[in-house]
């Protein structure tokens, strides 16, 4: 059948699109398999950088894909479990861990396990007409890849509880108050601006971004005394970098540094 995902590379930074548009880009099997081999590629890939999810047509992914047969257990009632641990859990955790930097292009809704799927990645940007929705109480489920785990340590439990319970869809504007989202863009401007913020990004110096992500998912857990001492252990490395070099050189000749990632 035809592919449902798109994977370019533009210098850097390598685009994945959702693309079954007539379905608000709904994720099915098929997707996640596709999703999941681009996801390797570009980890394994010494060109890439950046890796920046986004969805074809008016919407990023409408979750998933409730037209689709669901898998049913012993009972004949749906077994969701299976779809959990086969697809959605593994992605999110390759995400979690994942050796680039993720960016979630949001240029229409993300609902139910897209939105999830969003805050998943490093860092998320929408389009003004864009929304995030907690969608799931609408057919009578839980939020799932990880909402129960990010929302309430991103937004606070309270907060979390409510979008859950509500299930409103979250504006590009609220979610920048609240956080979920880092940057706003005009609708008709936005896949040149998506591509631009990526590129930024992707100007970074990969060890120092790599080591953000580390310390902030390891600062959750830490208490202050061993946070300090994770900071020093990654500045140590940094330190010896020849980014750090090239940085601190560049800055002294006034023009921009060029990083490599060593
Ligand atoms: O293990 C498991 O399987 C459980 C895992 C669960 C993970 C989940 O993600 S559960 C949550 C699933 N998603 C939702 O509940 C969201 C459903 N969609 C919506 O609420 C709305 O479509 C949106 C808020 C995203 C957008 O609304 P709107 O009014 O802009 O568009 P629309 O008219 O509702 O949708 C346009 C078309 O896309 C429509 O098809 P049609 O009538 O033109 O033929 C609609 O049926 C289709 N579509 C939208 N969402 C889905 C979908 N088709 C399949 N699956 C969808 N999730």
């Amino acid at each position: 059948s035809e592919p449902v995902i798109t994977s370019t590379r533009e210098d850097a930074v390598a685009i994945i699109t959702l693309n079954r548009p007539a379905r608000l880009n709904a994720l099915t099997s098929q997707m996640h398999a596709e999703l999941r081999a681009a996801l390797a590629e570009h980890a394994a890939d010494e060109q890439v950088r950046v890796v920046m999810l986004t969805g074809a047509g008016r919407a990023f992914c409408a979750g998933q894909d409730l037209t689709a047969e669901l898998p049913l257990g012993p009972d004949g009632r749906a077994d969701l479990e299976e779809t959990l641990l086969r697809e959605y859990n593994p992605l999110v955790l390759t995400l979690a861990d994942y050796p680039k930097l993720t960016i979630a292009a949001l240029n229409g809704p993300a609902a139910g396990a897209a939105a999830n799927i969003a805050l998943a990645c490093d860092i998320a940007i929408a389009a003004q007409s864009a929304n995030l929705q907690q969608a799931f109480a609408k057919i009578a489920l839980l939020p799932d890849a990880g909402g129960t785990w990010i929302l309430p340590r991103l937004v606070g439990p309270r907060r979390a509880l409510a979008l859950m319970l509500t299930a409103e869809p979250v504006s590009a504007g609220e979610a920048l108050r609240m956080g979920l989202v880092a940057k706003v863009f005009p609708d008709e401007s936005f896949p040149a601006d998506a591509r631009a913020f990526a590129q930024s990004l992707a100007a970074g110096a990969p060890l120092a971004q790599q080591a953000m992500k580390q310390a902030v998912r390891e600062s959750l857990d830490n208490d202050l005394a061993s946070q300090l001492n994770l900071e020093a252990r990654l500045q140590a490395k940094l330190g010896r970098s020849d980014d750090f070099e090239e940085g601190v050189t560049a800055f002294r000749e006034k023009r921009k540094p060029v990083f490599t990632g060593r």
